[in-house]
């Protein structure tokens, strides 16, 4: 799952992503502007695996990942050149983490007046608002050039009628997160991977003093329908640099529960709806990630493309019911090993063995 950190610039993208990944970018005030991403990839820790590991004694155990990808601030020219590698690089992610500035730099605020985090949140989806009606207006354009040379299938016909309710949406200021569609529809759009379609969470980027004082703005951006947390970035960048003792005393100083890492995690998959099952066996004891709501088949799809083709069976029984009885003899004597069939809808802390033939 590769998720963006976005936003105007100098809210503290990089001292974010710095300490998620523990890594070392550079947040140089005075920086110009980079013009790629910096990427990190992070393990989901999650100690059910480590338990299923300890108890299948496998060769490998690998956990889940993320990748972070932290882009430069987006400026407003860029929408007018929707074709900006940049753009469509960040496109290519699943959610979007848009961070907003809410600390105190006058230096900063010289150079890139922000405004409050409410203001950066709109000025940042009318920038994916634009980019997304301009795509949307140029492919209208094509249609039309095509039509006028006789090319007027169903399937263009259907399109053109989806991107014109795209277009309704996007001039009146909403983003297509809002827009109601069915599943021809979205399948119609999926490939253009719009902007406003993205699931984001509104990240509130303040200094270390004021992480208990912006619970007002945290509830507005709320109030509108998005996801939103505060975090004490620079605070969080300094505390990745200490060993993990040291860390959570300074954190629990300030109340903050868990690590940047954890809390990104547990973020991010609720942001997505992202759900985990598990494989286990002698060799390996793995973590996957699908979505809330995918069948036995897409999850054996995840794992290799053969098991989605030749899917017969689910064996399945659920982690806990492991743990509470001890092995998978145990499990099957109380009927907890169960046979699923294509349309089972799995669910997280599933442990699935597919049974399949190609
Ligand atoms: N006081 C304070 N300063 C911060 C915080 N987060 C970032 N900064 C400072 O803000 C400046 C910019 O931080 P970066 O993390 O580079 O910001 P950015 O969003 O990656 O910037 P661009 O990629 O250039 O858009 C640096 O001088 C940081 O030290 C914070 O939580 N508190
Ligand atoms: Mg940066």
């Amino acid at each position: 799952m590769n998720i963006a950190l976005v936003g105007l610039p100098k809210s503290g993208k990089t001292t974010i992503f710095n300490a998620l990944t523990g890594g070392n970018a550079s947040t140089d005030k005075y920086a110009p502007a980079a013009t790629q991403a910096n990427v990190g990839v992070v393990e989901v820790t999650d100690e059910r695996v480590a338990r299923l590991s300890a108890i299948y004694q496998p060769k490998k155990t690998i956990h889940a990942q993320i990748e972070y990808r932290d882009y430069p601030g987006i400026f407003s020219a860029h929408a007018e050149n929707p074709d900006n590698a940049l753009y469509s690089d960040i496109k290519a992610n699943a959610g979007f983490v848009l961070v907003l500035r809410a600390f105190a730099d006058e230096e900063l605020e010289g150079l890139f007046a922000a405004g409050s985090p409410i203001q950066q949140l709109s000025a940042f989806e009318d920038e994916m608002i634009l980019a997304d009606l301009i795509v949307a207006e140029r492919r209208i354009e094509k249609i039309e050039l095509g039509y006028k040379r006789g090319v007027k299938t169903p399937a263009v016909q259907f399109e053109e009628k989806v991107l014109r309710q795209v277009c309704q949406c996007l001039q009146g200021g909403r983003p297509l997160r809002g827009l109601q569609l069915h599943a021809e529809e979205e399948k119609t759009l999926r490939g253009y991977r719009f902007f406003s379609q993205k699931p984001i969470l509104a990240l509130i980027n303040c200094a270390e003093g004021e992480y208990h004082d912006l619970g007002g703005v945290k509830a507005e951006i709320e109030s509108k329908g998005y996801a939103a947390e505060v975090i004490a970035g620079r605070f969080e960048e300094e505390l990745s640099k200490l060993d993990s003792d040291e860390a959570t005393i300074f954190r629990e100083d300030l109340g903050i529960p868990e690590s940047i890492r954890e809390r990104f995690t547990h973020l991010c998959y609720r942001l997505l709806g992202y759900i985990s099952f598990f494989t286990v066996g002698p060799d390996e004891v793995r973590a996957w990630t699908i979505e809330e709501g995918d069948n036995a088949v897409t999850a054996a799809g995840k794992i290799h493309s053969d098991l989605a083709r030749g899917f017969i069976r689910a064996e399945t029984f659920r982690y806990e019911d492991l743990i509470a009885h001890g092995s998978e003899k145990a499990l099957r004597e109380k009927g907890l090993f169960r046979l699923e069939g294509k349309d089972y809808i799995v669910r997280d802390g599933d442990v699935i063995n597919v049974r399949f033939s190609v």
